[in-house]
């Protein structure tokens, strides 16, 4: 799939990170050069992380390349495991270092991403891109000790500045946005319940709500998949008390 960031002219090392995800549905997703209060931890050797690299997916081929490599669904987070082969693979290859974005301690990813550009805060906390809408994730951050050149992101508008209805904020069954934040028990607990089989088995109803990008949502198979492990991931914490190791999502 094309990367988000061909309209600019790229430094040489996002093309071979790009190449070497070809296939995987995942590609650079923007990159920037951390100050200090961006919270990007420190390499194994002590020094400074000057560039970080945002890899993720959007739309749907990562998830029809997942299924066409691993057919059976079983084991415990396949996907994850998959996807995490990947991106080791490409950090070995260009001797980069690895930020999960879903392992424990979770990296402000959302902010690097507002960072590097090219996305906006949307009224439900997930980021929106002007293509992409809301159908796009980021799987973790590469990083290099070395300055590339980065090509400047082109300035894009918010979506939501402009949708006066804003669909997403009204289409939960279970009010989960509230202004203080996600209400992630009241989503859950909808969820397994009988009235929840539509986010169950589609995925998230405010995330399907939204006009933008639509050409790019999940399909149901995805959706599922994605809702089971947030209903997996907030149940353990409910019943443990705690979080987990991994986001799992
Ligand atoms: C814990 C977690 C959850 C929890 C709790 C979420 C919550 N909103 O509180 C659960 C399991 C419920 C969850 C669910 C989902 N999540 Co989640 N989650 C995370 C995870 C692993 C950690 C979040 C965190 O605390 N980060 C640490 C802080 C320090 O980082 P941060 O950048 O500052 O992030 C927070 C702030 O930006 C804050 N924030 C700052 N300003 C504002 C302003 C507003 C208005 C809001 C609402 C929030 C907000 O919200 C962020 C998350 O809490 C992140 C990955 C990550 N590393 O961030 C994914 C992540 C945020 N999740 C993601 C997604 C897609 C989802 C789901 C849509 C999955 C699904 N099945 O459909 C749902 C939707 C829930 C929702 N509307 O928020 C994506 C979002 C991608 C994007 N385009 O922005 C992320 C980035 C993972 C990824 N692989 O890309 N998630
Ligand atoms: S429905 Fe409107 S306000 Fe909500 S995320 Fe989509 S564009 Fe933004
Ligand atoms: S999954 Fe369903 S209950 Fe949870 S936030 Fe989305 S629409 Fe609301």
């Amino acid at each position: 799939m094309a990367g988000a960031m061909d309209a600019v002219q790229r430094d040489g090392t996002l093309a071979e990170i790009d190449r070497l995800l070809a296939g995987t549905g995942l590609f650079v997703r923007g990159a920037f050069h951390p100050a200090p209060e961006d919270g990007v931890r420190g390499l194994a050797d002590g020094r400074a992380a000057a560039t970080v690299v945002l890899v993720g997916n959007a739309g749907k081929p990562l998830w029809d390349a997942f299924r066409r490599a691993v057919p059976e669904l079983s084991g415990k987070d396949p996907l994850d495991t998959w996807v995490d082969a990947h991106l080791e693979r490409a950090a070995a290859a260009l001797g980069a270092e690895i930020v999960f974005a879903t392992r424990k301690p979770w990296p402000p990813i959302q902010r690097w991403a507002l960072k590097a550009g090219g996305v906006h805060r949307s009224p439900i906390g997930i980021l929106i891109h002007p293509n992409f809408g809301l159908w796009h994730v980021y799987r973790g951050a590469l990083l290099f000790a070395r300055t590339l050149a980065l090509p400047a992101m082109p300035a894009t508008a918010s979506p939501c500045e402009t949708c006066a209805k804003k669909p997403c904020l009204s289409a939960c069954p279970a009010d989960a946005f509230k202004p203080e934040g996600f209400d992630m028990q009241a989503c859950v607990g909808h969820v397994e319940s009988r009235k929840g089989k539509a986010c169950a088995t589609g995925g998230c109803l405010a995330r399907r709500a939204c006009p933008v990008g639509r050409a790019h949502a999940y399909v149901p198979e995805e959706g599922a998949f994605h809702m089971a492990a947030v209903v997996r991931t907030v149940r353990h914490w409910i019943d443990t008390g705690k979080a987990g190791a991994k986001g799992g999502h």
